[in-house]
């Protein structure tokens, strides 16, 4: 990155803070809300996120980074778990501010007791969000805002013998993510814990991913939500090349080749589908959402490829 422009104000803020949790609590949605443009790729499928990609939040007090990081996931290990758990970790070195998101609706885990087990031995600042308050069966807040205030989760400090608990986190706040609810408080919360220091972005400048990597992203998003089992996990995106063209008619276009690759010929089969209808449903709905996202006609060029070694790439 080249000299960023830096504000006048002596008083300027500026720092990193991670996103982590279980998976599927919200954390792309949540960076999403904070940035308020759709930065990360949400699925209602477990272990979406598989990079530490950065959402930049402007305010006239300072700048905050915000890490997204894969959810901790509980499965047989394998290499793509293994990957995805060495990142969050790794996020975690340099930042300033911890943002602990958890999922009322669901009972606490063994997912989340690892993230407990994290979150417990950062030393940075920790904020707890509790998300999905626009849910009606949110049966688990009482457990978190018990945990949160140094009980074990589910059992008060009374029950578990413990002489005045001392509080886990510096702030908890409930949002919806979704619904856009609170999602302020956690900016100002964080400016609470953040140094004066430089800016690291410009103003203005909401990401750090590449447009192929964006693209890509947004192709697995919709790859995620047309396949079932075992398929998505086994698929990555690569981004051969974008460039931009004209049509027949002389207006511009996108032109965009892409691949689905993946780890064998029968999964092969399974994206490429009946008549490759799997295929074109999904370059048909990225497409359509690429084409509202840059306001411009896109041709997708979509081929689905073998190559068992993109898992090893990802670390
Ligand atoms: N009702 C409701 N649903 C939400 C909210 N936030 C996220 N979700 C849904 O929860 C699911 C998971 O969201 P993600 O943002 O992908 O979760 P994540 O924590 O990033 O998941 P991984 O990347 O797999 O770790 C999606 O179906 C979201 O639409 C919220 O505030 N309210
Ligand atoms: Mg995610």
């Amino acid at each position: 990155m080249g000299a960023v422009e830096q504000p006048t104000d002596p008083n300027f803020k500026s720092g990193l803070a991670v996103l982590v949790g279980r998976t599927n609590v919200g954390k792309s949605t949540l960076l999403n809300a904070l940035v308020g443009t759709k930065i990360a790729i949400v699925t209602p499928k477990p272990q979406t996120t598989r990079d530490t990609y950065h959402g930049i939040v402007h305010r006239p007090e300072g700048q905050i980074v915000f890490v997204d990081t894969p959810g901790i996931f509980k499965t047989q290990p394998s290499r793509l778990v293994q990957n995805l758990h060495h990142k969050v970790r790794d996020a975690l070195e340099g930042i300033e501010v911890l943002v602990h998101v958890v999922d009322p609706t669901r009972s606490i885990g063994i997912e989340d007791e690892r993230v407990n087990g994290i979150v417990a031995h950062a030393v940075q600042p920790k904020i707890l969000v509790i998300n999905k308050l626009d849910l009606p069966n949110r049966y688990y807040r009482d457990s978190w805002l018990e945990y949160a205030q140094g009980g074990v989760a589910g059992v008060t400090a009374a029950e578990a013998g413990a002489s005045a608990p001392k509080a886990r986190y510096a702030s908890v706040i409930e949002v919806s993510a979704l619904k856009d609810k609170n999602i302020e408080l956690v900016i100002q919360a964080i400016f609470r814990h953040l140094p004066v220091g430089p800016a690291q972005y410009p103003l203005g400048q909401v990401t750090n991913v590449t447009n192929e990597f964006w693209i890509g992203e947004l192709i697995r998003e919709k790859l995620y939500l047309q396949t079932n089992q075992e398929v998505p996990y086994t698929a990555a995106v690569h981004v051969e090349l974008v460039e931009d063209r004209k049509d027949k008619q002389g207006k511009p276009l996108v032109y965009i080749k892409a691949a689905i690759l993946t780890t064998d010929d029968r999964h092969q089969r399974m994206l490429i589908g009946q008549g490759a209808r799997m295929v074109r449903n999904i370059g048909s709905a990225a497409r359509k959402e690429l084409e509202v996202a840059m306001n411009k006609k896109v041709f997708l060029d979509l081929a689905v490829l073998i190559d068992d070694e993109w898992m090893d790439r990802l670390s």
